[in-house]
């Protein structure tokens, strides 16, 4: 499975590692097609073409099969991409940390979304290989 993997970037990069291991989990089984998400050295001020990273990254958002995020850093774009992800008919895994963050009601009231919480990070990578075993997709859109 082609898996996009959302994560905070302008909206802070306090769990950058953790998405990094979760890049990791993921990748012992399926393709990910967001790596620098969890890439420690990205920049979030240098100027890179956001007309070009906003391009990019829809053209992935359309060619995955399942999106992955981690909402516990709350993030403009990544709401964004939670949209467009259920416009185009993805499969689509939230996770966060319900005792660090209030989960904005526009995803928790929404049943498209395949919400899981966790506490610690044993918990998420575990929960994130479970999860990875049963990806299926939707049709594509
Ligand atoms: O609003 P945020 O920046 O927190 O949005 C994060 C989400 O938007 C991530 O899930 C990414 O998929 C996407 N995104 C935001 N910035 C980038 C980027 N360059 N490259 C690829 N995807 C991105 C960041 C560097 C840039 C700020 C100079």
């Amino acid at each position: 499975m082609k898996i996009y993997f959302a994560g905070s970037i302008r909206g802070g990069r306090k769990d950058a590692e953790l998405y990094r291991k979760v890049i990791a989990a993921l990748k012992e089984k399926h393709q990910v097609l967001t790596e620098h998400v969890g890439d420690l050295s990205l920049s979030t001020v240098e100027d890179k073409g956001d007309k070009a990273i906003y391009e990019q990254d829809t053209a992935w958002l359309r060619e995955c099969d399942v999106v992955v995020a981690e909402c516990t850093q709350v993030s403009l774009g990544v709401g964004y991409e939670l949209a467009y992800a259920e416009a185009h008919n993805k499969e689509v895994h939230i996770f966060y940390r319900p005792n660090e963050t209030q989960l904005s009601a526009m995803l928790s009231g929404n049943e498209y979304f395949k919400i899981h919480r966790y506490n610690s990070e044993d918990e998420l990578l575990e929960l994130v290989k479970k999860c990875g075993d049963d990806f299926h997709g939707y049709e594509k859109g």
